[in-house]
């Protein structure tokens, strides 16, 4: 879609989407991989400003929306309820959508594009490094706290929104048809990479087949635990809100652990090209795990507590598994700012699991130390 044609469907979103108040103006806004977002800036009544977020779906990755709205608009209902028990900012603490004016919790505009609208939380910051180490503390709590809220919410009713999202062995299965393909002749730049991921093969279906044998439960998770999917309060500094509740399904609870260790436990960012700066941080993976614990609030199983840096290893082969395919097969599923992008990006995950294959066991201790207490 072109940028012009970009715009004329968010007009008519905005058109559909009950947002109260005159419209200003929109600017982009965020660094989501996936989903386009902007910020909406209202007159309202009073004559001050309301800010709202507009999102348009990725309806590629999230083939079917309606479902995923589903979910979004049943969790959020869920953790509202929650919020208000205890006495929460039901505004703050959880996403809002709004709704269309026709009361849907999505538009679909006229050429088939989905879009969504969102109360803007204010105050408050998103960050995409681990500034300071108490950050990272806090989203580990408010990571763990989000899968004991939604521990007895009726998983059945969930949809899966991406099929198989963190099925490693699938997940692998997949860069090898990329490889076979070699759409772009790119294999050849990357057969470290690849050798690297062919290496760890064994090691992709330890979460899958302990699974199967009934000893790793499965649970209501986030899936996509970065820690720009959570806002800060600007004044605070805690964690408030969880976002980006769009892979919200049954999952691993290692993984949610997982995703957060490769994301925020790195001296790096996710798509620095300098390698000697992108260093497994275990001081920072000490003071996760320990935020992490406390958030779970004693509900992980020892299968799960004992599998927790498996998830974190797991998490961060597998998102470099994902970012070789997607360079390999031309960059479509996740968004690109430079040539090479997702393959620097894989660089990163890669270089980070070696450096936890050498602490292992300091991972393992200090998952150790925490169960403890
Ligand atoms: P993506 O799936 O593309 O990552 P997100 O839902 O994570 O999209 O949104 C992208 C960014 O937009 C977030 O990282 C955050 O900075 C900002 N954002 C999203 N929703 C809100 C909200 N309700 N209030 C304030 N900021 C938001
Ligand atoms: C994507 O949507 P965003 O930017 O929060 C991706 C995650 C990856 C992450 C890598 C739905 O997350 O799975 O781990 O990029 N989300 C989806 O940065 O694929
Ligand atoms: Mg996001």
């Amino acid at each position: 879609m072109t940028r012009v044609e970009l715009c004329v469907k968010m007009k008519e979103a905005i058109e559909n989407i009950d947002f109260k108040g005159s419209y200003l103006d929109s600017c982009q806004y965020g660094s989501g991989h996936i989903n386009d977002t902007f910020l909406l800036r209202y007159k309202n009544e009073k004559g001050s400003v309301t800010n709202y977020i507009l999102q348009r779906m990725n309806h590629e990755i999230f083939r079917n929306p309606e479902q995923l709205m589903e979910n979004i608009a049943g969790v959020t209902k869920f953790l509202r309820n929650k919020i208000e028990q205890n006495h929460g900012d039901v505004n703050r603490e959880t996403m809002n959508i709004i709704p269309t004016k026709t009361g849907c919790s999505y538009f679909k505009d006229s050429i088939g594009c989905y879009w969504r609208g969102y109360q803007f939380i204010e105050n408050t910051i998103c960050y995409d490094t681990v500034k300071n180490p108490d950050d990272f503390y806090q989203s580990a709590v408010a990571f763990g706290n989000f899968q004991c809220q939604l521990a007895d919410y009726p998983a059945k009713t969930l949809h899966e929104t991406i099929p198989n999202f963190h099925h490693t062995p699938i997940r692998l299965e997949n860069l090898k048809k990329a490889i076979k393909k070699d759409l772009l002749g790119r294999v050849k730049e990357v057969k470290r990479e690849i050798e690297f991921v062919l290496e760890r093969e064994d090691f992709t279906h330890i979460l899958m087949a302990s699974y199967a044998q009934g000893k790793l439960p499965l649970k209501v998770t986030h899936n996509d635990t970065k820690l720009n999917n959570i806002l800060f309060d600007r004044d605070t500094k805690k964690a408030l809100c969880v976002i980006d509740l769009d892979t919200v399904m049954p999952g691993f609870s290692v993984n949610d652990f997982g995703d957060s260790i490769r994301f925020g436990a790195s001296t790096g960012a996710e798509d620095e090209t300098d390698l000697s700066k992108v260093n497994f941080d275990l001081d920072l993976y000490r003071l996760y795990t320990k935020g992490f614990l406390a958030g779970c609030k004693g509900s992980l199983t020892d299968t799960e507590l004992e599998m927790l840096p498996v998830g974190a290893k797991m998490m961060t082969l597998e998102c470099g598994i994902r970012f070789l395919t997607d360079y390999l097969e031309g960059d479509t599923y996740f968004k690109i700012h430079r040539e090479k992008h997702n393959l620097d990006r894989c660089r990163t995950q890669f270089k980070l699991v070696a450096d936890m294959e050498k602490n292992w066991e300091a991972m393992k201790e200090i998952v150790r130390s925490y169960c403890k207490m």
